[in-house]
């Protein structure tokens, strides 16, 4: 069978005197990028890590971890990016589950990290980034000879809810969205520098930042703090990002910045994942930067986006048509396809970047990937012209009256308010046990959220049976780490 590893494709192929990686204290060329990822295999490889070992890395973004991800393919090992926002027994679960057999962490993630590996039995070694000497060492010549199917990547995704569980990925599914989504979608070139508020142990992130322009010899500028707009913008400038990838969450409060309007004239695209992009965003992006957004789904299933918008032809409240190489289905609750325009059913996915299934996790495989498809659990609809749209997680609509209303519809509207800079819809039993909308708002600085105006707004803008009953002033919306709001926990707070 034919070879193919991903660490060697993303850094073997180009120029090596070309800029590769980009940080505040240090840039690598191609060449420097792979002979330290040859450094780190050889490394994991002398300290007894042996292939399809899993190595686990709680590291805030830079070179160490970058190397660690490649290194660990490279070595022929399961490299497991997680979360650096990870308590200490939040860790220890996935220290666990995965039964790695090393765990890499950066120096400041040490309380968690040590927490997560008491007593742990499979891991044999803990090593932090500043003891990178211990493998950053020697030199492994060639990669591990790996399979297009052999196992590369393990990402952990619990959804908005449930248990984390791995998504298990395999070498071939790297290859597969750099050369889809990546090169067809966002055209990727050489020149491209690319920067993304998602930090590399979200598949987000790991794409803009490492996939995409590894595989056409471009660079990616790497920042460990928290991506505010300030940095963001200040970062974009100074090292001339061409392509920004960010969230709803990160647009936001862009928008609701003073920021300049010429403070992304670098960027030639914009790019949002995660959540559904408020038309509000598109538009304001577009108008007060000139910077067009490009949003789009994916998945950690699928490692990364498979419905996307197209430069140049963006339809706003739409998350567009299918990256080239996928195929989209919606059904219905009983599993019938839905082929008319209009009518909601959740989306179902084909395409090659699919994970192999959750690792033992057998039930929770058998509901998600059906054969040649890959379940969603979003709701969505196909517009006349063929795009599709959002209109939430499936399980997170709510009846009002008997009638179904989406959230995100009641969210657009509130968006569209002045006071309003981030908003939230969820469905709250009333005492009869009937759903309630209740908006949870986060204000614009210096606006006050009066209830009434917001109710009043949204019945003027909409079918009134879809006005919010309540409105919840709220200093921050709860996200998980990815960005994405936690409605479960919104729930709860709205029906005390
Ligand atoms: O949430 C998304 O839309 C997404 C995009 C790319 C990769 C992974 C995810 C979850």
């Amino acid at each position: 069978m034919t070879l193919f590893n991903a660490a060697e494709y993303l850094v073997d192929r180009q120029d090596g005197g070309r800029t590769a990686v980009v940080t505040a204290g240090r840039t690598l060329t191609y060449a420097e990028l792979a002979a330290e990822v040859r450094a780190v295999a050889a490394g994991l490889r002398a300290r007894g890590v042996r292939p399809e070992e899993r190595v686990l890395m709680c590291m805030v973004d830079g070179i160490e971890l970058y190397t660690a991800i490649l290194g660990a393919m490279y070595a022929g090992a399961i490299a497991v990016p997680c979360s650096t926002m990870l308590t200490g027994p939040e860790l220890r679960k996935l220290v666990l589950d995965s039964r790695a057999r090393m765990v890499l962490g950066s120096r400041m993630y040490a309380p968690a990290v040590t927490t997560a590996v008491e007593d742990a039995p499979d891991v044999t070694e803990v090593i932090f980034d500043d003891e990178w000497d211990l493998i950053g060492q020697g030199s492994l010549d060639s990669p591990y000879p790996t399979w297009p199917d052999s196992p590369a990547l393990w990402l952990y995704t619990s959804g908005t809810t449930g248990e984390p569980k791995a998504a298990m990925h395999s070498h071939q599914d790297i290859r597969v969205v750099a050369e889809t989504y990546g090169q067809q979608v966002l055209g990727v070139r050489p020149d491209d520098r690319c920067l993304s508020v998602a930090k590399l142990f979200f598949a987000y992130g790991l794409g803009n930042s490492m996939f995409f322009p590894l595989s056409v010899g471009a660079a990616a500028v790497l920042q460990p703090s928290r991506p505010t707009g300030d940095l963001i913008a200040r970062l974009t400038a100074d090292a001339h990002v061409t392509l920004l990838f960010g969230t709803p969450s990160f647009w936001g409060p862009v928008l609701a910045s003073q920021l300049p309007s010429d403070s992304f004239s670098t960027v030639r695209q914009g790019i949002s994942a995660g959540e559904a992009l408020p038309p509000r965003m598109y538009h304001g992006m577009l108008d007060r930067f000139g910077v067009e957004v490009l949003d789009g789904i994916g998945s950690t299933e699928l490692l990364h986006i498979f419905l996307s918008n197209r430069p140049g032809e963006v339809r706003p409240a739409s998350s567009g048509v299918p990256v080239p190489g996928y195929e989209i289905a919606l059904r219905d609750e009983h599993g019938s396809l839905i082929t008319e325009p209009g009518v909601s059913g959740e989306l179902y996915v084909k395409g090659e970047s699919a994970a192999t299934g959750y690792w033992c996790r057998t039930s929770a495989s058998r509901r998600v990937f059906l054969g040649d498809w890959t379940r969603t659990g979003d709701t969505y609809v196909r517009n006349d012209d063929g795009t599709y749209s959002s209109l939430g997680r499936t399980g997170d609509m709510l009846k009002a009256g008997g009638i179904w209303v989406t959230p995100s519809e009641v969210e657009n509207r509130l968006l569209e308010h002045p006071a309003v800079a981030e908003v939230a819809v969820v469905g709250v039993p009333d005492e009869d046990g009937l759903d309630r909308a209740v908006a949870c708002v986060v204000g614009t600085p210096g606006e006050k959220v009066d209830e009434d105006e917001l109710i009043q707004w949204c019945r003027d803008g909409l079918a009134s049976f879809k006005r919010p009953r309540r409105v919840i002033e709220m200093t921050d919306l709860p996200r998980t780490a990815t960005g994405k709001v936690r409605r479960n926990v919104l729930r709860e707070i709205a029906g005390q």
